[in-house]
């Protein structure tokens, strides 16, 4: 037993230590128990929609995977862990100063015993090179921890659907765009929140739709609320500032300026008031789309997905508030990298979903404010790639990954021919562990000729 014996665990080092003796006498005769656990958890080791993970084996948690394990304070809780994928694993909770013995080659088990002595919400994980990361984390409750993460917060996520309907064969005419600039708390990770800078109170911000021809008057307006200077500078407008240079909008204030869309494509929108990285980073950015004259193709599904970057002082995945860090973000160190504005936006509050057969579009752009994305979905290529976000060219065919640079967009279209989860990737995949991913769910029949699993 391996555990790290800190003066304040020597009841718990002592109970373990009884434990290991009384682990070894079983073997000759009956078990001499010194102590006896008030709680015990059995966990397995596997893999669950592509991760690595803990899985329940038994009781309340029986199926669950990376359960949640709920004891009474003071309790003395014994976890028992079982190779169950033949890889090498172990648990810890260095909260509770306990790390087990590594368990090698499948069926291979150990166990550890600690006392809860106080009520929180801590992490247990296993601590063999980046299986953490890669999904082997769950949380030890104790008693009835304040409630952290019980103050609801409305999430700050853009649903990927949320996009108006399409512009079609209709002629120029005029359109009216709000935005409305308000900061506020959101979810960033499961138990992590930040204070966001947001267009209409979601990352990324609206999607703007016209065609090209249109007059449009943007309107924006900043809450009463705010503590900062908030505008906007449009990529698709042609005049100084892109419209930041006449809607620099004090809290409370509106101000609006009207253009032309003299340019059909796909374009970013972000705040521009200094300093402009950083109200990116905490979340100004949105896009706009131009159609060409005669509309876009017909497609069954479009999807709305911004790739932006967080930088905070606290480490990955902090629990409870945490606060924007200028050094990180000078350094362009990133500590998120996130789809539309939190890490499970695009993997659990919204569901991205097509049938067999349907062709789906992609409006992809970076926010930013410093890293260019190699986007890439797992599993599929991009029949139609309109490269930066040229709706004018003949797009790009069959391609992989693409480069989208900070400031910019593409759109791409691609039939689905198979069910499955296909994953939303920035292919600089270091950045999947500081949470960027996002599934399109396909559904329907399985076509052998196309995929089949062997045996
Ligand atoms: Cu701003």
């Amino acid at each position: 037993m391996k555990s790290l014996m800190k003066p304040t665990f020597l009841l718990v080092a002592m109970l373990a230590l009884a434990h290991v003796c009384g682990r070894a006498a079983a073997k000759d005769g009956p078990e001499d128990v010194t102590y006896r656990p008030d709680v015990t958890f059995t966990l397995s080791t596997g893999i669950a929609e592509g991760k690595l993970v803990f899985f329940g084996e038994a009781g309340d948690i029986k199926g669950q995977t990376n359960p949640t394990l709920r004891v009474p304070a003071g309790a003395v809780v014994q976890v028992n862990l079982v190779n169950g994928d033949g890889a090498i694993h172990d648990f810890a909770a260095p909260d509770f100063g306990v790390k087990s013995d590594q368990v090698v080659g499948k069926g291979a088990s150990t166990s550890v015993v600690f006392r809860a002595e106080k009520d929180g919400d801590y992490f247990y994980f296993c601590t063999l090179p980046g299986h953490r990361a890669a999904g082997m984390e769950g949380h030890i409750i104790v008693g009835a921890p304040e409630k952290q993460a019980a103050e609801a917060v409305e999430t700050i996520s853009r649903d990927p659907t949320d996009i108006p309907a399409e512009v079609g064969g209709r002629g120029p005419q005029h359109v009216e765009f709000k935005l409305h600039t308000v900061e506020r708390k959101g979810e960033l990770a499961d138990g992590t929140t930040y204070r966001y800078w947001t267009f209409n109170n979601r990352v990324p911000g609206p999607f703007l739709r016209l065609r090209v021809g249109d007059t449009a008057t943007v309107t924006l307006s900043n809450d009463k609320t705010s503590t900062m200077i908030h505008s906007v500078d449009m990529h698709a407008v042609t005049g100084p500032g892109g419209g930041a240079s006449v809607m620099q909008v004090p809290p409370g204030q509106t101000r609006s300026f009207e253009f032309k869309a003299l340019k059909p494509g796909i374009f970013i929108y972000h705040c521009a008031t200094p300093m402009v990285a950083q109200h990116i980073a905490n979340g100004m950015y949105g896009m706009i789309l131009v159609e060409p004259e005669g509309g876009l193709p017909k497609v069954d599904r479009e999807f709305y997905v911004m790739q932006g970057e967080m930088y905070t002082a606290e480490p990955f995945h902090t629990q409870g508030e945490n606060e924007f860090s200028l050094d990180k973000m000078l350094e362009e160190q990133p500590t998120y990298y996130v789809l539309n504005g939190a890490v499970g936006s695009l993997t659990e509050t919204y569901r991205m979903q097509a049938k067999v057969g349907e062709t789906v579009r992609i409006f992809f752009g970076v926010g930013g404010p410093n890293a260019s994305s190699s986007f890439h979905v797992i599993g599929e290529m991009f029949d139609r790639l309109y490269r930066e976000g040229d709706l004018v060219s003949a797009p790009a065919r069959d391609v992989q990954t693409t480069t989208v640079a900070p400031g910019g967009a593409t759109m791409v279209e691609f039939k689905v021919e198979y069910p499955g989860k296909y994953i939303l990737v920035d292919h600089a995949l270091s950045r999947m562990e500081h949470g960027l991913a996002g599934f399109l769910w396909v559904e329907g029949d399985k076509d052998d000729s196309i995929f089949k699993p062997g045996q």
